[in-house]
């Protein structure tokens, strides 16, 4: 007998990706053979093989086939493929996450003069992601040197190996703390779900079912279900300001003429000054609860 086929995803061992990595298979229905310090973690529930990598791994792990899909932060991907040769160009990406969101940014420290990209016209700039500063600066025309270091870029201009850095940045703490300011952002990144060009059709029908999953969790997520009663004559004002909904559902409310029942699935944020907005329009008892799992 054959035996049965398995998809395999490639994630984060350990880092800024791992645990919410791990959370969204989990959300997606996976049961996970707790296992961590390996390599490889079994999936009880779905043919899926989970591989724990280091993120820079990830591309590889594609190309050559020992996984199907990956989860890593689309600036590692790109990354690989500014630098690879061609050698990462069938790597595509499928979904962004909204996880690990950072940017790519030129920082430079304080008595530094920064008008433009100009400005680093024959400059040396230190980063990890020469590959992907080296397009940056191509397209706009500018030479300057890069020393490529694999981490602590920031300490490079105190150090004295180059005038300015090129890092990730999120919240800009360690810009901060070591006297440098962000000037330039070259790419937004975040987490996304990766493939290569999957040629077995069983494996792409799981891949699919995997993406669709990870899809629906994530519009769950965004998404929030609303209930309100509304006076039946402001109704169309009411539906007008409930955010990203298509069309809600409006109830009879026993005993009441004047009063409607509505029900919306609101495919965006339900913020305060939307619910004072909706109590504004004459709305009352308004609820607004998460949703767990939506599949069309
Ligand atoms: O071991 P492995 O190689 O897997 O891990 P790693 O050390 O290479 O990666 P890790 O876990 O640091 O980052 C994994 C991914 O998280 C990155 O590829 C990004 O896609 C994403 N990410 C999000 C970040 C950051 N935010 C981030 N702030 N990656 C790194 N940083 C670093 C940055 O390099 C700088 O040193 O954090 C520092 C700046 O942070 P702030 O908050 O002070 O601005
Ligand atoms: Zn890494």
């Amino acid at each position: 007998m054959s035996e049965e086929k398995r998809l395999k995803i490639a994630i984060q061992k350990s880092g800024r990706l791992a645990d919410m990595s791990l959370q969204l298979l989990e959300k997606c229905g996976i049961f996970l053979e707790k296992s961590r310090d390996q390599l490889l973690c079994r999936a009880q529930n779905f043919p899926l093989d989970i591989f724990l990598v280091r993120d820079d791994d990830i591309p590889a792990f594609l190309s050559t086939d020992v996984c199907q899909l990956g989860i890593l932060g689309q600036n590692a991907l790109l990354e690989k493929q500014a630098l690879g040769n061609g050698k990462f160009n069938g790597l595509k990406q499928l979904l962004p996450l909204g996880y690990g969101k950072c940017r790519l940014s030129i920082a430079v420290p304080h008595d530094f003069t920064y008008d433009s990209i100009t400005s680093l016209k024959g400059k040396v700039i230190a980063t990890s992601y020469k590959g992907l500063l080296s397009q940056y600066l191509a397209k706009q025309n500018i030479k300057a040197d890069i020393v490529t270091m694999e981490g602590a870029v920031e300490v490079a201009p105190r150090t004295h190996l180059a005038d300015v850095i090129c890092d990730l940045v999120s919240t800009g703490n360690t810009l901060t703390s070591n006297g440098l300011a962000e000037k330039d952002v070259i790419l937004h990144s975040q987490a996304v779900l990766a493939t290569n060009q999957i040629m077995d059709l069983e494996i792409k029908l799981l891949a699919d079912k995997i993406t669709s999953r990870i899809k629906a969790v994530l519009r769950a997520e965004n998404s929030r279900y609303i209930m309100l009663n509304s006076p039946t004559d402001s109704l169309e004002a009411i539906k007008a300001v409930l955010p990203g909904s298509q069309s809600p559902t409006v109830m009879p409310l026993q005993g009441r003429d004047d009063m409607v029942a509505v029900h919306a699935v609101c495919e965006e944020g339900v913020f305060w000054d939307t619910m004072e907005e909706l109590k504004a329009n004459g709305a009352k008892s308004i609820l607004v609860v998460p949703i767990e799992k939506m599949l069309d």
